[in-house]
């Protein structure tokens, strides 16, 4: 095959998001304001890289808030947490820094909301993750999840003329709405969220891999394994008519075999991805002659998110 086969498709937009930048931002400049360590309660965000370079910097991550020693300051996480970590952590004294996506609190005041005005909240969204345990930990009595279609299938409700459906922020768009029609054939009186939970971070990154898919051999998506948007974006690619997708967290997981007959590659990041890793895999696939590289660009982000106001106050008192 000549080189001038040879082509990069680059998505825009993709990588980090407000949420994102916001949570480790915060993380950086609690480091930087208070000292090392500083606590943070699971990943701040679901990547590798980001987690090892704050770890290398002097940040503890805990599982839970009992590993966080009395009175000492704890990071919650992008994700967000239920109120009862809240309670945990105020029980150990621990000073708090709520980096919680805005757009995820969002959806844990629509389950406060729904579930005061007694609905049935049935929760799409991916069973152990943790933004669903925290929107959960919102309303334990009114929420189930609904994860698989089986879940759709089986799910029952007090009274089918007072159910809301609610999502996890990171699922894909067509399979949440299948979920949606399925529960809505058996609850036809289903209400819809308010506002979409789905962010927009997550469409807009779905939305510029479908439209480049079907032109692609072979997709890279750079991302972790535990972030949920990331993964969506491999199987929205493969879905949408790419040849082949993989999920790899560093340039150096490609494997040279899957370039094979490879003309157009597809490049694409989750929201918790930092650009110098897709920068890397471009350099890598520089090195084997794909020089062509044209960004596919379907929207322009402009969303940036104020640091947390505890943050903020602690910031300006200098
Ligand atoms: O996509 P999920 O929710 O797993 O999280 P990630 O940290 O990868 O990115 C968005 C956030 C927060
Ligand atoms: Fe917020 Fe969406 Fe980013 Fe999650 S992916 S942190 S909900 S903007």
């Amino acid at each position: 095959m000549s080189d001038t086969t040879k082509r990069v498709l680059l998505a825009k937009p993709r990588g980090y998001c407000a949420g994102v930048d916001r949570a480790v931002v915060t993380v950086e400049k609690a480091l930087e304001k208070y000292g090392p360590p500083v606590y943070v309660r699971k990943e701040i965000v679901h990547n590798k890289h980001v987690v090892e370079t704050l770890r290398e910097r002097g940040v503890i991550f805990v599982d839970q808030t009992d590993e966080v020693p009395e009175g000492a300051l704890v990071v919650f996480s992008a994700h967000g947490v239920s109120p009862q970590v809240h309670q945990e952590a105020a029980e150990r004294n621990l000073r708090t820094i709520d980096a919680t996506c805005p757009l995820v609190t969002k959806v844990h005041m629509e389950a406060r909301r729904f579930a005061r005005d007694d609905y049935d909240i049935l929760l799409i969204g991916h069973e152990g993750h943790e933004e669903v345990e925290g929107t959960a930990g919102e309303a334990p009595d009114h929420v189930q999840l609904v994860d698989t279609a089986e879940d759709a299938a089986k799910v029952q409700v007090r009274d089918p003329s007072k159910v809301i459906w609610l999502s996890q922020t990171t699922l894909s768009v067509d399979e949440t709405m299948e979920r949606v029609d399925q529960l809505r054939a058996r609850f036809p009186m289903l209400s819809d969220p308010p506002s979409d939970d789905i962010c927009y971070a997550t469409s807009n990154r779905q939305y510029a891999v479908k439209t480049m898919a079907p032109e692609c051999d072979l997709v890279l998506v750079v991302g972790s394994q535990n972030s949920s948007n990331s993964k969506r974006l491999v199987e929205v690619a493969l879905q949408a008519g790419a040849k082949a997708s993989y999920l790899i967290d560093f340039a150096h997981q490609i494997d040279e075999a899957w370039l094979t007959g490879v003309s157009t590659v597809g490049v694409t990041s989750g929201a918790s991805v930092p650009d110098n890793l897709v920068m890397d895999v471009l350099a890598f696939l520089a090195d084997r002659d794909y020089l062509d590289v044209q960004e596919i660009t379907t929207a322009n982000e402009k969303i940036a998110f104020a640091l947390p106001r505890e943050l903020r106050k602690d910031l300006k008192t200098g």
